[in-house]
C-alpha cells in the first residue's frame, strides 16, 4: 500500500502541538530533531518535517498528502488546497498596528502612509478591500522595530499575546484576519480512505479535547432535575448505588460552559462530583 505523506513543522510555534496531536492519534513515530523524515511504525504514513512556508506547496503539489499549518500562511502563499479541519491550536491575528503617540487611528489614516509586512499578498488584499493606498514594505523580520527605525509609518504582523507590540511601543487598530493552525489536503487526498481514516482519528481527539467526563451521585428525586442539565455523548448513564434510593449518572460535558454546567448541577443536588479527562471520543 502507497505511504500517506503528512508536512508538519520542523520547529517553531506549531511543531510542539503538532507532534502531540498526532501521537495522540496513536501513531508511534520518532520526533529527531534531526530528520526531515519520519516513519510511522503502526500506520502507513511518514511525517515530513518542514519550514511552514514550504508546507502548503508541498501539499498543493502532492509532494505531501496533507499539511498542518497556519491559514496565515495558506492564505500568503495563495495555494490551492483542501481545508481538511481547523486544529484549535496556533490561534493568532494579524493586525496593523502603529506607534502609540501617531496619529492614524483609522483606516482611511494608512491613505499614503508606509506599512512593513512579511505578509504582503494578504496585507496587499485588505487594503485594495477597503480601497486603501498605503505602500506596502515586504521585509523578512522583525517588523515591529520597522517603525522605530524610521523605515515604515506602521506594521502589519501577527499577534497572539499583544507583548510584542507594547513593549516596542506600538498599538493595534485593524484586524486583518485570524488564524489558527488547519490540516489541509491535496486535492487527491480529499478521496482517500487512509486520509478519511486519519480524519477521523484526528476528529475523535479534538471531539475529546471539547469535553469531560463526569460522574457524579444524585439522590433519585432529584434525577429529573439533572438530566434536563445533561446531554450525554447520546444520553447519560445511570447507574444505582449501594446506598438505596441513589444513582451515579456519567455524562459528558462541553469546555466551553463547564463551570456554569457544574455550579447548576451542584444546585440541583448533584455530589461527589469527578470530573476526568478524555482521550478520544468515537462516534
Ligand atoms: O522556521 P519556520 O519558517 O518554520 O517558522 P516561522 O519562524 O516562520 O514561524 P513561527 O514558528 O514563529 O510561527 C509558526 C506559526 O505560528 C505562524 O505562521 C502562525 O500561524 C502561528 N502563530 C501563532 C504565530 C504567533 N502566534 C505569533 N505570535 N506566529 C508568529 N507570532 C509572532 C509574531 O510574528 C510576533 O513577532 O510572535 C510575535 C507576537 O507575539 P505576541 O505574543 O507578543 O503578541
Ligand atoms: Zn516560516
Amino acid at each position: 500500500m502507497k505511504k500517506l505523506k503528512i508536512a508538519i513543522q520542523k520547529s517553531g510555534r506549531l511543531n510542539e502541538k503538532s507532534v502531540e496531536l498526532l501521537k495522540n492519534c496513536g501513531l508511534n513515530f520518532e520526533n529527531y530533531k534531526s530528520s526531515l523524515i519520519s516513519p510511522v511504525s503502526n500506520f502507513p504514513l511518514e511525517i515530513l518535517f518542514l519550514r511552514d512556508d514550504d508546507i502548503p506547496e508541498y501539499v498543493q503539489d502532492g509532494i505531501a498528502d496533507l499539511g498542518i499549518v497556519g491559514e496565515n500562511v495558506i492564505n500568503e502563499t495563495e495555494v490551492e488546497v483542501a481545508y481538511l479541519q481547523k486544529l484549535g491550536f496556533g490561534k493568532c491575528s494579524l493586525k496593523i498596528a502603529v506607534p502609540n503617540n501617531n496619529l492614524i487611528n483609522s483606516l482611511n489614516d494608512l491613505n499614503g502612509k508606509s506599512i512593513a509586512t512579511t505578509y504582503p499578498v494578504i496585507l496587499n488584499k485588505f487594503l485594495k478591500s477597503n480601497q486603501i493606498d498605503a505602500e506596502i514594505r515586504t521585509i523578512s523580520g522583525s517588523v515591529e522595530i520597522s517603525p522605530g527605525l524610521g523605515l515604515s509609518d506602521a506594521i502589519c504582523d501577527l499577534v497572539s499575546t499583544g507583548g510584542t507590540l507594547k513593549s516596542n511601543g506600538l498599538v493595534a487598530f485593524a484586524d486583518v484576519m485570524s488564524s489558527e493552525a488547519v490540516l489541509i489536503g491535496s486535492k487527491a487526498a480529499e478521496k482517500s480512505a487512509l486520509v478519511d481514516e486519519l480524519m477521523q482519528r484526528v476528529q475523535s481527539v479534538l471531539r475529546a479535547k471539547e469535553t469531560k467526563y463526569v460522574v457524579l451521585n444524585i439522590q433519585k428525586n432529584n434525577l429529573p432535575a439533572i438530566l434536563a442539565l445533561l446531554p450525554g455523548v447520546k444520553s447519560p448513564t445511570i447507574i444505582p448505588l449501594a446506598e438505596e434510593g441513589w444513582v451515579a449518572v456519567h455524562t459528558v460535558i462541553p469546555e466551553y460552559d463547564f463551570w456554569e454546567k457544574i455550579n447548576k448541577l451542584k444546585q440541583a443536588g448533584a455530589q461527589g462530583i469527578v470530573v476526568m479527562p478524555i482521550e478520544k471520543i468515537i462516534l
